[in-house]
């Protein structure tokens, strides 16, 4: 059960607090004592992750990521302190299959981005636990230098819940991390399908990774995902393969003539790099540099940030309207007989619809 939970936890914490991935299941639900909220000190907590204390700011996550619902109050009173510090940072999804080199990439890209003169925080989203069971994100033994290092802040994915609930944190310990000063934010997650269109969706640069396999290289690509991305890398281009990486380059270059770009204004491309010997590194981190003065003097980098908060908003509400529809003491207690009746044919599915609303 250790295991289960964070580095620091307030005395006296249940497990309604995890952040290293685990087999997935139900959140649990352990009752709150008294004595665990009153250890919250939200002064403390809101100076400490705006002096970039890395100590309160892993408290901080800790607290947005609690499912607890004593907790929830608390998250959103510091988020509301923060969230005028947030904003300047530049956000950047990665995502690519299990073994394809996302760790070792954050590893290099991290200490090159630090050279340079940034902060860099490492999240990641693992919603299927269960799926990807063993290819832990935001693996610090990967990314040892960059974990180690005083101008980094890495944070394993929080585990157990749906992938709705994961974001919403992640886009929560964003906030956080903003406010504490990071400049560039890395979101690692593994490509399973809707978690890639998730992180899309809260990312301002989108980087897919791929490798070079046998044979026809668009075989193993989805063009749904492609078209998710601003960046496809093909890593692992070093020894005798930095061959089949450049034409395996070239290749998704042709095909991206013929698919729908992820952003407005900016041309998806493919390029190499080598996260073992750091080749290529510096080229995508200029090719990112061009997409924010593109979409930024455009206005699309803006817009899009506006266009995922007011989709998360809605998305939230939408969520909560339902909970509380089907939370109704009333709806619960006739829900049961009317789905009787439909299943009957005694009454038509919209009549039913409409006298439930009526009674919500
Ligand atoms: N030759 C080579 N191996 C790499 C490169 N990047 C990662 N690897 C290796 O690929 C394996 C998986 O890397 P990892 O970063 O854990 O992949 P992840 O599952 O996508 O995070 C490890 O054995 C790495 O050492 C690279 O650029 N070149
Ligand atoms: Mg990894």
């Amino acid at each position: 059960m250790d295991k289960r939970k964070p580095e620091w936890t307030p005395q006296g914490a249940g497990a309604e607090f995890a952040s290293s991935v685990v087999p997935g299941g139900e959140p649990a639900s352990v009752p709150t004592s008294k004595r665990s909220v009153k250890n919250w000190d939200m002064d403390a907590l809101e100076s400490g992750v705006k002096a970039g204390n890395r100590t309160m700011l892993s408290r901080a996550i800790t607290l947005v990521e609690s499912n607890s619902a004593k907790h929830f109050e608390l998250a959103q009173e510091l988020l509301t302190r923060l969230l005028p510090c947030s904003g300047a940072s530049l956000r950047i999804g990665i995502t690519g299959v299990p073994g394809v080199g996302k760790s070792s990439f954050i590893e290099r890209f991290g200490l090159f981005l630090i050279a340079q003169g940034n902060k860099v925080a490492v999240l990641a989203i693992d919603p299927s636990s269960s799926i990807s069971r063993g290819s832990i994100l935001g693996d610090k033994t990967r990314m040892e230098l960059l974990s180690r290092n005083e101008m980094s802040f890495i944070r394993p994915s929080p585990s157990s819940g749906v992938l709705g609930g994961v974001a919403r944190k992640t886009r929560e310990s964003i906030v956080l991390c903003e406010a504490a000063g990071y400049d560039v934010i890395l979101i690692e997650t593994v490509g399973v399908g809707q978690s890639e269109i998730t992180v899309r969706s809260l990312v301002d640069f989108f980087l897919l990774m791929q490798i070079t396999g046998a044979g026809d290289e668009l075989q193993g690509i989805k063009k749904g995902i492609m078209e998710l991305a601003d960046l496809i890398v093909v890593n692992k281009a070093d020894g005798d393969n930095i061959n089949r990486a450049k034409i395996a380059a070239r290749e998704y270059n042709n095909a991206l003539h013929y698919i729908r770009h992820a952003t407005k204004g900016w041309d998806t491309r493919a390029q190499t790099c080598s996260s073992q010997t750091g080749a290529g590194i510096e080229d995508i981190w200029a090719t990112i540099e061009a997409f924010c003065a593109k979409t930024r003097e455009t206005g699309e980098f803006q817009d899009r940030r506006l266009r995922q908060t007011s989709a998360w908003f809605e998305d939230l509400l939408a969520e909560a309207v339902l909970g509380k529809f089907f939370n109704d003491p009333s709806i619960k207690k006739k829900l049961p007989e009317i789905r009787k009746q439909i299943a009957q044919g005694e009454m038509p599915v919209a009549r039913a619809v409409s006298t439930l609303l009526g009674d919500a």
